[in-house]
């Protein structure tokens, strides 16, 4: 038996997700704090966080009302069993939550990461056609170059071929729509890009193709992410639900990123001012600080189920850490603090700013776009010859020595900074970031 050493030099024994895990046990990058705007490195240096985490700590990090409201109920109610039992934060926080919802959307299922909630969708979305009876409506469709978390459901409607290359056949009856991305027509474009809402026509072909009766969901984020954040063309979510509506087919909306304030609107939905069947979260659902996900649905999917004996399960799905007290407490704790400073709005004071600071990088070395919308940034490099991510990864190893974090995907810089930036830190990660640029082979 293994000793209970806390040997905490040695880093073999933890394999790293989505990590370079060789380079990085060479040249080990730690975070030991974090507070507000800024994480501390082992080493003592102040980092500026572009990304807020990994797009999830929305309110900053360190947030008072975030931590104490954890701390009281783990001292409290550490645990209580997420099935035929319930405790009084998780109807609290539902209740809070559909408030903040767009009309009509007002159940939430809970789930512990943004891919259980993807699986959760489809799933609900699979037995709500099977329960009104039209079971043979069993297709589900996703966009290239989209991410929906890396569950099977998740990568088999996901569009990025490095995640799902290695995984087998994933799941039957899935197609995907063509992704918006059109770099001749709309480089640096600020905001949403004029061309490409006839790329939704896409989805016409693949309904025709499948036939529309056997069509359940079309799942697609607002805004692609993880690919390198690839912004709907005008008009195109608005002709993407027009034509769901049209055969009867659910949309689904992954606001794992969009969502909680990241465009000045509370989601995504808001801000585009479409309304999907059902939305997926994560993340800035607890500021990042404890695992939670969930699914919000409208009432017609949720009623669709409340038929049969009452003493019968209605839905045959759900996670031991579903509604977790501790995962709640953290949430209820978060959405006060985004009330109290105004922070699912702010991006939209800052948006304008923000633009122009991110496009105040446009003729650096390599930069082939610039892309915005509320607090969210992409500057795409051209790659190096035969050597993709390799640009793009030195400039996130550069940023992180001059105390920026960033996140890059393939050749494609990604800024997401937490809602509470003040435009003298925008200033800072920029100039920073610019600077990482000119030194770039
Ligand atoms: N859907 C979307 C739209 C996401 O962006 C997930 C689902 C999965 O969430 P979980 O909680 O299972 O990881 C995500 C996650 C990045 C990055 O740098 C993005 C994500 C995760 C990690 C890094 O772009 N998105």
């Amino acid at each position: 038996m293994n000793a209970p050493i806390r040997a905490t030099n040695n880093l073999e024994a933890f394999w790293m997700p989505f990590t370079a895990n060789r380079q990085f046990k060479a040249n080990p990058r730690m975070f030991v704090a974090a507070k507000d705007m800024h994480y501390t490195t082992a080493d003592g240096r102040q980092v500026l966080d572009g990304t807020a985490g990994l797009w999830c700590c929305n309110a900053g990090h360190g947030r008072p009302k975030i931590t104490e409201a954890i701390q009281k109920q783990a001292a409290e109610l550490d645990y209580a069993p997420a099935f035929q039992m319930g405790h009084p934060a998780a109807f609290e926080l539902a209740s809070r939550l559909v408030q903040l919802t767009p009309q009509g959307i007002d159940h939430v299922f809970f789930a512990n990461s943004g891919s259980e909630a993807v699986d959760s969708a489809l799933k609900i979305a699979l037995a709500y056609h099977r329960a009104r009876g039209e079971g043979q409506r069993f297709r589900l469709i996703g966009r290239e170059r989209g991410y929906h978390g890396v569950g099977f459901g998740g990568i088999s409607v996901g569009g990025i071929v490095s995640n799902r290359k290695m995984f087998g056949t994933l799941l039957t009856g899935v197609d995907h729509i063509r992704h918006t991305h059109d770099l001749s027509r709309n480089a640096f474009s600020r905001g949403l890009p004029e061309h490409g809402a006839e790329y939704a026509e896409d989805l016409e072909r693949v309904i025709a193709l499948h036939d529309p009766s056997t069509i359940a969901a079309v799942i697609i984020e607002p805004i692609a992410g993880s690919t390198g954040v690839l912004l709907p063309p005008k008009g195109y979510l608005e002709r993407i639900r027009a034509i769901c509506d049209k055969h009867g087919i659910l949309l689904i909306f992954d606001e794992v990123i969009t969502g909680f304030g990241r465009l000045g609107a509370p989601f995504a939905a808001d801000y585009f001012g479409v309304t999907p069947d059902m939305m997926t979260v994560a993340k800035g659902i607890t500021s990042g600080v404890i695992p939670m996900g969930a699914v919000f649905a409208k009432k017609e999917i949720y009623d669709a189920f409340m038929t049969g004996p009452e003493h019968l399960i209605e839905l045959f799905h759900g996670y031991t850490y579903s509604a977790n007290p501790v995962a709640c407490a953290a949430a209820l704790g978060t959405l006060d603090t985004y009330a109290e400073e105004g922070l699912l709005t702010r991006a939209a004071d800052l948006a304008s700013y923000w633009e122009d600071a991110v496009h105040s990088l446009k003729g650096l070395p390599h930069v082939i776009d610039i892309r915005n919308l509320g607090l969210i940034g992409a500057i795409e490099l051209e790659p190096i010859a035969g050597q993709p991510t390799k640009r793009a990864f030195s400039a996130f190893l550069k940023a992180y020595e001059k105390g920026l974090l960033i996140r890059t995907t393939g050749d494609i810089i990604a800024l997401s900074p937490p809602l509470i930036i003040s435009k003298a830190q925008i200033d800072e990660l920029v100039t920073t970031l610019g600077d990482v640029l000119k030194t770039l082979d």
